[in-house]
């Protein structure tokens, strides 16, 4: 079942250049694309829509915050089971649960700073896809 997701490198990924490190991952599984990728920076009204399900929790003026801290870069991965498949290849979202192999896990050490996401299911890749990429959506 071929699919496309959104995926955010966050602030933190960015700021410590695995860019490279993080979209080779995504770029050697077989038959997996990048069809968009930009670096830019996030506004407050951006991230509150992206972030809508998360209003009032403590965590959320931190993350909001954290996530306009510097560039980001946003992208478009296309290919088979792709939403799960890059769920898979970032790992659970406190990076210390993390397995080793996963983003996460060999690089983040605190929740906040996890270094990417990517949508959780068709329903989110479609929400995410038209709010950063309006105009491929
Ligand atoms: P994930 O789906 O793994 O990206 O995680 P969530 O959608 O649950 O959370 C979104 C972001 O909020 C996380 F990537 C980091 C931040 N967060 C915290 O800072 N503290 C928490 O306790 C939970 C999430």
């Amino acid at each position: 079942m071929t699919q496309r997701t959104l995926v955010l490198l966050k602030p933190d990924a960015v700021r410590r250049g695995l860019v490279g490190e993080i979209v080779g991952r995504i770029e050697r599984k077989a038959g997996w694309r990048i069809t968009a990728l930009e670096l830019r920076t996030l506004d407050r009204a951006t991230l509150e829509q992206h972030y809508a399900e998360h209003v009032g929790r403590p965590f959320y003026e931190p993350l909001v915050e954290f996530m306009q801290s510097g560039p980001i870069v946003a992208l478009v991965a296309e290919g088979e089971r792709v939403i799960e498949g890059i769920r898979t290849l970032a790992g659970p979202t406190d990076p210390i649960a993390a397995a080793p192999g996963s983003i996460r896990g060999d690089f983040g050490t605190i929740t906040r700073e996890n270094l990417i996401h990517a949508s959780d299911s068709e329903e989110s890749a479609e929400r995410e896809l038209k709010l950063f990429f309006p105009g491929i959506a």
